[in-house]
């Protein structure tokens, strides 16, 4: 093999280029932060605009607060919601799969605060071919939880470094922090939520950003029975439902609203035409709700929807393409036992 002339351990991080601050945590745990503000809009702003639309919208990034984040992971232990055990089971098997692709000192770079066993089944793999390992989560809100303290507690060579930050701007200062090869990570089929057109703008940053030398692994939901999927938003506990609902609680907590959360119901359906799974909130009453903070009030007919989240799953041949017109290589694809879900390693083209 060809050695590469590289110096990783010289190598000063170029944070000082980047406008970012530095928070030293512990010895092995620190984070960055843009010292800018960023010129991205509020939450008030946001959902002043988005529920004064004719047809109501919350995006699904609202939905993890505290509590959300919490139900969130009760979803994933949900029987009917395939997508959290489909793909830990690639992830176990993924070892003797991915490793003869890591042949230098990976980073790696996950899009998204897992901080969840999903995580740890990767790290431990890097941990397989290298003794030192630097993990960069990004995310734009608190990432540096319990979870994290707790990763960082049980594996002494793992360097944690935040960057609160947007995913691409996060990419972008990682890429810039040294020379060091990254696997970047974006798991769960959180891609889903993107439609056609903003997924494939997202796809085509991130290729851009990348280095010749890293790789992609993306989690994706596959297309497959109505029931399933039907089932793994519609479950017999609920959950999803306090899930959806939990976001009008949000709003009553953040920005002082007056949303009566009995007067709405979960609906979740799938939109065969679309390929999506589509979430609502369904309004029981007519009724009128405030929202001081946003400088808000808005009125609801009875049965009026508030469009909460999409959840789009892709057929083989719509990844494929996907991938080739955003500027990616597909090196491999993995799939659970049941092919309810593909996970798809990639480098740039
Ligand atoms: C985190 C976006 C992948 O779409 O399945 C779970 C969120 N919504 N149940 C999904 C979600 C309702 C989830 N993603």
């Amino acid at each position: 093999m060809q050695t590469k002339n590289r110096t990783y351990m010289n190598k000063r991080p170029r944070q000082e280029l980047l406008d970012y601050h530095c928070n030293v945590i512990e010895r092995n745990l620190t984070y960055f932060k843009p010292t800018k503000s960023s010129t991205t809009s509020t939450f008030a702003d946001e959902i002043k605009e988005s529920l004064s639309k004719s047809e109501k919208f919350i995006s699904p990034k609202f939905f993890y607060n505290e509590t959300g984040s919490k139900i969130y992971d009760e979803i994933c232990s949900l029987p009917e919601y395939y997508p959290y055990s489909s793909e830990t089971e690639i992830l176990k098997k993924l070892e003797p799969k991915l490793l003869p692709y890591i042949s230098d000192e990976f980073h790696l770079v996950e899009l998204g605060s897992g901080s969840s066993i999903k995580t740890r089944l990767l790290i431990d793999i890097l941990f397989k071919s290298q003794t030192t390992l630097q993990y960069f989560p990004i995310d734009i809100s608190d990432i540096l939880d319990t979870s994290t303290k707790n990763l960082c507690n049980d594996y002494p060579n793992l360097t944690i470094t935040g960057v609160v930050d947007t995913f691409e701007n996060g990419l972008d200062f990682i890429e810039q922090y040294d020379d060091n090869p990254n696997l970047i990570t974006f798991l769960g089929s959180s891609f889903g939520n993107f439609n056609q057109n903003e997924g494939l703008e997202f796809l085509i940053k991130i290729s851009k950003l990348m280095s010749s030398d890293d790789l992609f692994l993306i989690g994706l939901d596959l297309k497959k029975d109505f029931k399933v999927l039907h089932d793994a938003y519609n479950d017999s506990q609920n959950v999803t439902s306090k899930f959806n609902l939990n976001v009008l609680q949000r709003i009553n907590e953040e920005l002082d609203a007056n949303f009566m959360l009995n007067n709405f119901e979960h609906y979740a359906v799938y939109n065969e035409k679309k390929g999506r799974i589509e979430m609502y909130l369904r309004s029981l009453v007519n009724q009128s709700v405030k929202i001081p903070k946003a400088d808000l009030s808005i009125s609801l007919c009875k049965n009026e929807l508030i469009h909460t989240e999409n959840s789009h799953k892709f057929s083989i041949p719509q990844i494929e393409s996907t991938l080739n017109k955003s500027g990616f290589k597909k090196l491999e694809i993995w799939f659970d036992s049941r092919k309810y879900f593909a996970l798809i390693l990639a480098k740039k083209l």
